[in-house]
């Protein structure tokens, strides 16, 4: 589990004592001499950012003006590296060749594990979201609060649970890859078929592969549940291979973001050769456009209302399913399912 999380930040790393050094929860450099610092800086290829720093001061200084506020704003990271100092398991990723985000782990745990999450995120919150300028204490500290929560809950949710994979797949075993916009219910899908259950209100994003395994009377199903935020998009291309079934979530709730959903759902069939695989498309939260005693003349009108909008019909390279469903009240599950092995 994550412990610790530290910022170095200063001018030059040559001067150790001009270093800004912040730390979250507790202030565990606090006792640490610069030995300790001095050993994490130089774990970065020993050494050689400190080279990088002169040259990008020299590089900055020929620039002009608008560049370099332009590269003030860029942010770019290295690699992790992963170190054991004085017997702390610390995995620090250098920025810009100014500053050092460190993670301090237990000793048992593996920092490989959290190379993606770690860099994923920390790419997002500078580049994307731009959520901190590293100016100001309170804003610093908040940016090592966010990212510590972030990586720790991703440590207890996905982590922690791998072991099910030694699982002896029982049936056929059918790869599922499922996606579409944040917000929709894939992982409440994948949570229900796993589990029975329903969590209501439950606001976690998915911000990496989540990967269920389930075991059901007929098969055996890694259903891989793919982050739907604008930042993870470009992420979906990286998940699909082999899969044998693709699902892709609309919430048909929620017209608002249909045209989003649309654009998302045939950039990605256009972009990346997975013809062949067959879709089955799910309107979901169905609960919310129409009474369950009134669902079978509602939404047979309502389907053809998205098949439309949504240019089903064009899909000439594999074959297709539309099924609505409601993920809160079970609505269709089971016919889901049912087609799902059936197709495969
Ligand atoms: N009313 C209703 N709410 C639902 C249904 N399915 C999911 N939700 C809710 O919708 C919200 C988002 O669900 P998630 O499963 O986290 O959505 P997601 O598609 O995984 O989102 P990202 O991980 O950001 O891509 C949660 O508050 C769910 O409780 C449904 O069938 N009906
Ligand atoms: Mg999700």
């Amino acid at each position: 589990m994550l412990s610790n999380i530290f910022l170095l930040k200063g001018n030059t790393f040559h001067d150790l004592n001009s270093l800004d050094i912040f730390s979250y929860p507790d202030d565990i450099l606090r006792n640490r001499n610069h030995d300790f610092v001095k050993k994490v800086i130089f774990g970065h290829d020993h050494g050689i950012i400190v080279e990088n720093y002169r040259k990008d001061m020299a590089n900055e200084l020929e620039h002009s003006n608008q560049k370099l506020n332009q590269k003030l704003n860029d942010y770019s990271l290295d690699r992790p590296v992963p170190q054991n100092i004085d017997g702390l398991n610390v995995y620090t990723i250098c920025i810009n060749s100014k500053m050092i985000i460190g993670l301090i782990f237990e000793k048992n745990d593996n920092p490989i594990d959290y190379k993606e999450i770690f860099e994923d995120l920390s790419n997002e919150m500078l580049n994307n979201e731009r959520c901190c300028k590293f100016e100001d204490e309170i804003e610093i500290e908040n940016f090592l609060i966010t990212l510590f929560i972030d990586i720790r809950r991703y440590g207890d949710e996905f982590i922690e649970k791998a072991p099910e994979m030694a699982f002896k797949p029982i049936g056929i075993f059918i790869k599922v890859f499922l996606f579409g916009i944040d917000d929709v219910g894939k992982t409440s899908f994948a949570h229900r078929i796993k589990t029975g259950k329903f969590i209501d209100n439950s606001f976690t994003p998915t911000r990496t592969f989540n990967i269920e395994y389930i075991q059901k009377q007929d098969g055996y199903l890694a259903v891989w549940d793919m982050p739907g935020q604008r930042a993870f998009r470009d992420k979906w291309f990286k998940g699909i291979q082999d899969s044998n079934i693709i699902i892709y979530m609309i919430d048909a709730a929620n017209q608002l973001r249909f045209e989003e959903s649309k654009r998302e759902l045939w950039n990605f069939l256009n972009k990346h050769d997975s013809s062949g695989i067959p879709l089955l498309i799910l309107g979901n939260k169905t609960d919310l456009i129409t009474k369950p005693e009134e669902i079978e003349s509602n939404l047979f009108r309502t389907k053809q209302e998205i098949m439309d909008y949504f240019e089903l019909d064009k899909i000439n390279d594999r074959d297709y399913y539309f099924f609505f469903t409601s993920v809160k009240t079970n609505f269709n599950m089971n016919e889901v399912m049912n087609t799902l092995f059936n197709i495969v």
